[in-house]
């Protein structure tokens, strides 16, 4: 007896975020649980990337912040593609300061994350204050958080007790989910969200693990795989985002049918 819902089930739960809800209405429709990690340096090449791949994907994850040419006029742009082929943004900041700074981080600098980037994550090591702020410019926006429950690279601290700990902040009103390696929180309006994911198990040279797309969503039970070199070292990048989306949703499939 198979009692584990589909995507498209969760996006209907009663109390789910609206923006949890959107996710996973968009994995069903476009059979996707990839999240493209978009790691380039050049925002000409990453608006390409969302161009080309946007309809291979559910998510695009950045790093605005190894951009060396970012401007607002990017954002505009990036936002523009992202309702185009109909995906999130998720800006991989990892906030890990008190409250009243990562306000600021959020809203303000040069970057003014919370204007374009649907989704964003913080370390909980701060404790409560730091979803607190966050929640106080996002949540008037519609946008939700990610907690980092669990690292994929080698020596993570963020295990055991801590892992918990980082469970028991869930604030269900703007932490839509978890950055981790595994499912972890039993409530199905919770999305898992797993880096470190690569065709082959391995890692690299600065302590970053891989596990497969199958092992990630099948075995350990999470939902959306976050691929960067994968896709970006491919010689072709396209052909290497469908066959990670074919991959994880191949994987989905084997588990949501079982
Ligand atoms: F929170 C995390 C984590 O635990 N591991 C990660 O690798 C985030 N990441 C990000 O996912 C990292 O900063 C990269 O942007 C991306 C993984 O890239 P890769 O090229 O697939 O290794």
């Amino acid at each position: 007896q198979n009692l584990e819902l589909s995507y498209g089930d969760r996006a209907e739960l009663g109390n789910i975020h609206p923006l949890a809800s959107k996710l996973l209405k968009i994995m069903e429709e476009k059979q996707s649980n990839l999240c493209v990690s978009a790691d380039v340096t050049s925002s000409e090449e990453l608006l390409q990337l969302a161009e080309s791949l946007g309809p291979k994907i559910c998510m695009l994850k950045t790093h605005v912040d190894i951009l060396k040419d970012f401007t607002g006029a990017f954002s505009q742009k990036l936002q523009a593609l992202a309702e185009k082929h109909d995906f999130l943004i998720f800006e991989d900041r990892k906030f890990a300061d008190i409250g009243n700074t990562v306000k600021h981080q959020y809203e303000g600098g040069m970057y003014q994350i919370s204007s374009w980037s649907h989704i964003v994550n913080a370390h909980a090591v701060p404790g409560p204050g730091v979803v607190k702020g966050l929640s106080a410019v996002g949540k008037p926006l519609g946008r939700g958080c990610l907690l980092i429950a669990q690292m994929s690279s080698q020596g993570s601290l963020a295990t055991g007790e801590y892992t918990k700990a980082v469970m028991a902040e869930e604030n269900s009103d703007f932490v839509i989910g978890f950055i981790c390696g595994s499912k972890i929180a039993k409530r199905p309006e919770f999305i898992h969200m797993t880096p470190g994911v690569q065709m082959k198990a391995g890692g690299d040279l600065l302590g970053q693990q891989y596990t497969t797309p199958e092992e990630v969503i099948y075995n350990k039970g999470s939902d959306v795989i976050i691929v960067g070199r994968g896709v970006l070292e491919a010689s072709d990048r396209l052909e290497a985002a469908e066959s990670y989306r074919k991959s994880g949703w191949d994987a989905y499939t084997k588990r949501v049918t079982q």
